[in-house]
């Protein structure tokens, strides 16, 4: 199985999974349910989800206890798009395809789906029983993970001497956190062993940082069709992107190296995660 169509396979259960849980549009308040359920089955890859329930296989854990979790990171990471497409972050209006939620629904109400998510995911993970994993996602999306690399990313917004360790900076924690945070949780959850659990965090920031500088490359060299949003919005905004500090060229070569360091670093591991390497390798042949 390529990783495209691992990744496709637990989005399909991960959709399945959150279809279910999530309320129908039809319960009062209406526009929040609705709100909801536009963002989240608006066609995001569950990449963050499928690296959680991967790791939990290749640690031998329990798929039905992962699911809800992975199911919840995803929540997660849908509330940060929702939040940055805002005008007052990065004021775009167009995600996965679609007119952005605030552009819908309004300003108000983006707001609060984004903070309902919130809640519903912790509510998701707390399911599987193990305040570990609680820890592990609260601290990835709190002032030291994403909030505080939303912080440095909109506060060097225009900057001229944005440099490399600003950068690195920014990348490791709006993006890097939650997606090693991903893996972890997958992988405490199965009972992995502390020495173990450290190669996998490290695994997991650099194919995070990998999959921002990425992301940096294709705002540049995609398609508004391909992407699905607005290509052009980091120039637009000023933002610091791998790109504007070290060039287009030097920025693939360092996704690429970036990759191949992080599967190294779990190639020395006596379980077969052959299924993490391709998914480091889709970091790096991603289209959108
Ligand atoms: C949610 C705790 C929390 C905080 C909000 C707004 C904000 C603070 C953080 C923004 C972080 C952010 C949007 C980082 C960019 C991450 C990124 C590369 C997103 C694109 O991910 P894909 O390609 O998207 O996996 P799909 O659409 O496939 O799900």
């Amino acid at each position: 199985m390529t990783p495209k169509e691992y990744i496709a396979l637990q989005k399909n259960s991960v959709d399945t999974f959150l279809d279910e849980y999530l309320l129908p549009e039809t319960i009062k308040p209406e526009s929040i349910h609705k709100a909801i359920r536009y963002s989240v089955f608006s066609g995001g890859k569950r990449f963050r989800a499928a690296l959680c329930i991967a790791a939990n296989e290749v640690f031998n854990g329990n798929f039905d206890k992962v699911l809800p979790v992975a199911a919840g990171i995803e929540l997660i990471h849908t509330y940060s798009l929702i939040h940055d497409d805002l005008p007052c972050m990065d004021n775009d209006d167009l995600r996965r395809g679609k007119p952005t939620l605030h552009k819908v629904f309004g300003e108000n109400i983006a707001v609060l789906a984004g903070d309902a998510l919130n809640a519903l995911a912790f509510d998701l993970v707390s399911r599987a029983e193990d305040t570990r994993l609680i820890q592990i996602l609260a601290k990835a999306i709190g002032t030291e993970g994403m909030i505080g690399g939303q912080v440095a990313d909109v506060e060097s917004n225009g900057l001229t001497d944005i440099g490399e360790d600003d950068v690195k900076f920014i990348h490791m924690r709006k993006t890097a956190k939650l997606i090693s945070a991903s893996l972890e949780m997958g992988a405490v959850s199965a009972g992995i062993s502390p020495d173990k659990l450290e190669r996998i965090q490290e695994f997991g920031s650099l194919i995070g940082l990998a999959f921002q500088i990425v992301d940096d490359i294709l705002d540049i060299e995609s398609s508004n069709e391909i992407l699905g949003k607005n290509v052009g919005s980091d120039e637009e905004n000023d933002k610091a992107t791998y790109p504007k500090v070290y060039g287009l060229d030097k920025s693939k070569s360092i996704a690429t190296e970036t990759v191949v360091k992080a599967k190294n670093i779990i190639g020395f591991l006596e379980e077969d995660t052959s299924i993490l390497k391709d998914m480091a390798g889709f970091v790096i042949n991603r289209v959108n």
